[in-house]
């Protein structure tokens, strides 16, 4: 392929960072499953350790079959530079570190992954790097958040698992007259629905683990930005904390991505036909998805993202106990975390993935008990309905 060639996303995630001609012809990549990488000689050693020669020294400071995913991820965020992690959190923590320091503050929106929220709060209470949510609802209530010690504003979009938005472009404008770097989880999205960079944002993160594997069997996390802030991140919160990811994943990844078009479109459009059906069941009491009309955020789902996603959250009318219930009814449809999958599966995040969230934080993010996510699968649609349906009117 030639090398400046640019095509199309969908051939780019099939192609981009892989040559075959470069590696015996074969047509998928190798898997470099080497820890360390031998020098010719001790001076070559010395070389590549100072940085005066290029090549491989040891997996934790890079990889061939890393390198290939992280260049293919580069150039479907839009990005110069990628960089891959051992897991979604290795990502997030390691972006988070490398921009802050003791004294820092960072402003997030009203809605994060647990894990993050409570990678937040041990930021706080161990390390003196404080943070405040905010709805990012308009320009002022955003600039209402901001400390002249704020280094980076942090943003899920969709926010998991109440799938609200928060507009980009308006948060780009903010954060570009203070300063401030931007810092977006688009982990929902997918590059294929959405690019952060390419609206003026300065890192996208993922958590590989979802769409970008979607097979459900690896846990990874990317991150996506400029070259040099890259650079920093690979010699500093990288390197010497160490979440890596393996080269095996790795290929895994590479091999996943090339569906990831075909996949999400499927999502979406069997989210969207579920969408209608769940609003008109009495037993529903809320459909969360933007890209339902009627949602407070479907401006915005238009402005920046390609389509809605294959996410969808509802609440179930009752209590706690209904809405497990409903989901112990539940026949195809799986009960388990995790999202962008083949299959279809459903958590209860008050008491799963945010479960580490406080109660009086749930409230305020929009958790209340009777919230279900759902990742919609790739199965035929209908079918998905039916088992909806099927537990629903047991209800
Ligand atoms: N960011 C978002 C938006 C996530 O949803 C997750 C995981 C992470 C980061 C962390 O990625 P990991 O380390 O797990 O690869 N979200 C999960 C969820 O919603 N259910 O299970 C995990």
């Amino acid at each position: 392929m030639k090398e400046n060639k640019q095509f199309r996303f969908e051939t780019e995630v099939i192609h981009k960072g892989y040559s075959s001609s470069d590696y015996q012809g074969s047509l998928t990549p190798p898997i470099f499953q080497t820890s360390t990488f031998t020098f010719a000689n001790a001076e070559q050693g010395e070389k590549r350790f100072a940085g005066e020669e290029n090549g491989y020294i040891y997996s934790r400071l890079g990889n061939p079959t890393v390198r290939m995913l992280e260049e293919r991820m580069a150039s479907l965020e839009k990005g110069e530079a990628a960089l891959a992690f051992g897991s979604g959190m290795a990502a997030v923590s390691a972006i988070l570190f490398a921009l802050t320091k003791t004294g820092d503050h960072i402003v997030c929106s009203q809605g994060v992954y647990g894990c993050t929220f409570g990678l937040l709060q041990m930021m706080e209470e161990k390390y003196h790097i404080s943070h405040d949510f905010s709805a990012m609802a308009s320009k002022e209530d955003l600039i209402e958040a901001i400390r002249p010690e704020t280094t980076c504003i942090y943003v899920e979009t969709p926010i998991n698992p109440t799938m609200k938005l928060v507009d980009l472009e308006m948060v780009v404008e903010v954060a570009k007259e203070k300063g401030i770097t931007v810092v977006v989880d688009n982990t929902f999205c997918s590059p294929y629905l959405q690019n952060p960079l390419a609206i003026g944002c300065d890192v996208v993160i993922h958590s590989a683990t979802k769409y970008i594997c979607g097979h459900g069997d690896v846990i990874a996390g990317m991150a996506v930005g400029k070259k040099d802030f890259m650079e920093e991140v690979a010699m500093t919160t990288q390197k010497d904390i160490g979440g890596v990811m393996s080269p095996f994943d790795a290929w895994l990844l590479l091999r996943g991505l090339k569906t990831l078009s075909v996949r999400m479109d499927r999502h979406c459009d069997n989210a969207q036909k579920l969408v209608s059906f769940l609003a008109n069941h009495p037993m529903v009491d809320e459909v969360y998805y933007p890209g339902d009309e009627k949602n407070r955020d479907y401006e915005i789902c238009k402005k920046q993202m390609k389509q809605p996603g294959g996410l969808i959250s509802f609440s179930i009318k009752g209590t706690k106990e209904t809405a497990q219930q409903f989901m112990n009814e539940l026949q195809l449809v799986k009960i388990a975390v995790s999202l962008g999958d083949a299959e279809t599966l459903i958590q209860h995040p008050a008491t799963m993935t945010h479960a580490v969230v406080p109660q009086e934080s749930r409230e305020k993010m929009g958790i209340s008990d009777t919230l279900l996510r759902l990742s919609v699968g790739l199965e035929a649609w209908q079918d998905i309905q039916d088992d909806l349906k099927y537990a629903l009117d047991k209800l």
